[in-house]
């Protein structure tokens, strides 16, 4: 193998109970998380923002490129030209392009074309995947594997909310587009996901629907 630089690693080693005892209270911690649309107006410390971001920037990425970008949204006026950017695609969504299977597979969630939570939440993070790089020349440089390791970024920035105590909404009005403009991203930037965060409303209310079986998602290969 190339000999590229390197430095020590060596994280602590720690007992299996201390590793069984860790893994059952993160996944207690996670299994608790619920996708919220009823947000309080209540405001979050931004340092919550900072600390949720910084967290998804530790995410591992192709070639360590790291294709991400966040815009952590505050203002009323950018939230409201949000709403209604995003309203307009839904609308669009909700009515023609979805098609009977697809508002099929959402009814449980009781989702529609309404976004109320992009102005009354205090904050949205849009996050964005840089397709390509650009060098010092403003030239071109190809970034491998995006979508995977900005939605890896995601997964952290969710899991670093939700332990905070936080509620997320993970929404993707689609196309998303109009998240360029309103944020003043380049066009080697595609929007991925705009991460609607803050309190739960008092009295707030999630779809009944539940997780799947471990047996339906884990399957071993192991010596009999
Ligand atoms: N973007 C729309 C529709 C939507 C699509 C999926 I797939 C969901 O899991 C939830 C909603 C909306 O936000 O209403």
């Amino acid at each position: 193998m190339a000999t590229a630089p390197s430095i020590a690693y060596s994280p602590p080693r720690r007992s299996d109970a201390e590793m069984l005892d860790a893994a059952q209270a993160f996944f207690d911690r996670m299994r608790s998380r619920r996708t919220v649309r009823d947000f309080s107006c209540d405001p979050v410390d931004p340092e919550l923002i900072r600390l949720a971001v910084r967290t998804a920037g530790t995410a591992p990425s192709g070639a360590n490129q790291q294709p991400w970008s966040f815009v952590a949204i505050g203002d009323p006026e950018t939230k409201r030209a949000i709403r209604i950017a995003a309203e307009e695609e839904e609308r669009r969504f909700y009515e023609e392009r979805a098609g009977e299977e697809w508002l099929d597979a959402l009814s449980p969630l009781g989702t529609d074309a309404e976004k109320p939570f992009l102005e009354t939440a205090p904050w949205l993070i849009a996050v964005f995947a840089q397709r390509w790089g650009l060098n010092d020349e403003g030239g071109r440089v190809k970034h491998y594997y995006v979508p995977e390791s900005v939605s890896i970024a995601i997964g952290l920035l969710i899991a670093s909310l939700h332990s905070a105590g936080l509620a997320t909404l993970t929404h993707t009005p689609s196309p998303m587009a109009f998240l360029n403009r309103i944020c003043g991203r380049p066009e080697n930037e595609k929007p991925l996901v705009l991460l609607v965060v803050g309190h739960a409303a008092e009295g707030a209310r999630v779809p009944a629907i539940s997780r799947k079986d471990e047996s339906e998602i884990l399957f071993w290969k192991v010596v009999e």
